[in-house]
């Protein structure tokens, strides 16, 4: 029951609100948003698995100059986008069951605006075009040839992104052409119980099965920016997107909030709407590590079983400059940069659903 001092509080708050033409409860509301936009904890940029890294420390030379988010994660993930020994994102990425290098790539800025590209052939740096196309058209997603068509008449080059290596790989899969595509199982009893037809990871020479870097950031102004890239699924069907060019399911980012990103297995990150319930489930309080775990609870209630054979990593940041991360299986990590330094640039083992 409401005791007379809290009422009189409640009315002179009320009365107050009154004044300025708004309701109390609106009063309240923006007390404890300005509240919230104390001074944010930037900068800082984190993104999926040891190859973000490298990513950081792009991303950090534009933070640390006082750069905008923005421009932090698109340098970042350029980085490998084009490394020839990162065989899921970007350049030598390995191809669809066609031998075609098809990328997906999306990025967010703090106003909300978005760009996307799916399906695109020949280009060594998606995530640009992908911006492009927020910046210079009035859509939010390009595909396929459209896509190219785009990013051609934009001034990017084309490129052959099959390399040498990527081709062999494909061409040692074409011996069985089992299409049973699973990406990311770290855990290798997952192999040997035949769940994953192939493994990238057994061919010689590669050192990866990690596919997409999903980045995310919180510039000195504070203000939060993400972009995720990919080479999406070894020897996937001709066509198929996966999450990471979706905005809602691979990347989100609302400036109030923060941001979010994805990683793995992206049929079932698009069926949650992932990166979207993440920042909303920060939104309603929790905190980065505990959205990420629930959207992964998520997941593995609409179908336990499919959840025990696929990988799945969300990480998040808050406006606060907080960060946390959830996956399914072992062997999911992420990076966090937030200085010069090695020890400021570490990497940090996800919690896992599965122990
Ligand atoms: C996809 N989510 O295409 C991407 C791949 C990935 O870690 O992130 N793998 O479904």
């Amino acid at each position: 029951m409401q005791n007379r001092r809290n009422f009189l509080s409640s009315a002179l708050v009320g009365a107050a609100a009154f004044s300025l033409g708004v309701s109390g409860a609106e009063a309240q509301d923006k007390k404890k948003k300005k509240r919230s936009s104390g001074k944010a904890a930037g900068p800082i940029v984190i993104s999926t698995w040891d190859f973000g890294r490298a990513a950081n420390r792009a991303a950090w030379d534009v933070l640390k100059a006082g750069g905008r988010a923005l421009d932090a994660v698109e340098a970042g993930v350029k980085i490998p986008e084009a490394d020839p020994n990162n065989h899921t994102v970007g350049y030598s990425g390995f191809p669809d069951r066609d031998g075609r290098v098809t990328l997906d790539a999306c990025i967010m800025d703090e106003k909300g605006n978005c760009g996307s590209v799916a399906a695109l052939e020949h280009i060594m740096h998606p995530i640009s075009v992908a911006r492009q196309v927020m910046e210079k058209t009035p859509h939010v997603m390009l595909v396929g040839d459209g896509a190219l068509q785009f990013a051609l008449a934009q001034g990017f080059e084309k490129t052959n992104l099959l390399t040498p290596e990527s081709e062999k790989a494909w061409k040692e899969w074409l011996k069985k052409a089992e299409y049973k595509p699973v990406i990311n199982i770290e855990n290798k009893s997952y192999d040997t119980k035949g769940a994953t037809a192939f493994n990238p990871l057994m061919l010689p020479g590669n050192v990866y099965n990690h596919d997409t870097i999903g980045m995310v950031a919180l510039d000195a102004n504070g203000n939060l920016s993400g972009a995720c890239t990919t080479s999406g699924m070894a020897f996937k069907m001709h066509g198929r997107v996966g999450d990471s060019p979706i905005i809602g399911a691979g990347l989100y980012v609302d400036n109030e909030v923060g941001a979010a990103t994805s990683t793995g297995l992206g049929e079932e990150v698009i069926r949650v709407v992932g990166s979207f319930l993440v920042v909303e489930l920060m939104r309603q309080g929790y905190s980065p590590e505990d959205a990420c775990k629930e959207a992964v609870t998520r997941i593995v209630k609409k179908n336990p079983e499919r959840a025990k054979g696929i990988q799945i990593g969300f990480l998040a940041l808050n406006k606060k400059g907080e960060h946390g991360a959830y996956c399914l299986q072992k062997g999911f990590n992420y990076a966090v940069c937030t200085g010069d330094t090695e020890d400021k640039n570490t990497l940090i083992d996800g919690k896992t659903y599965f122990k």
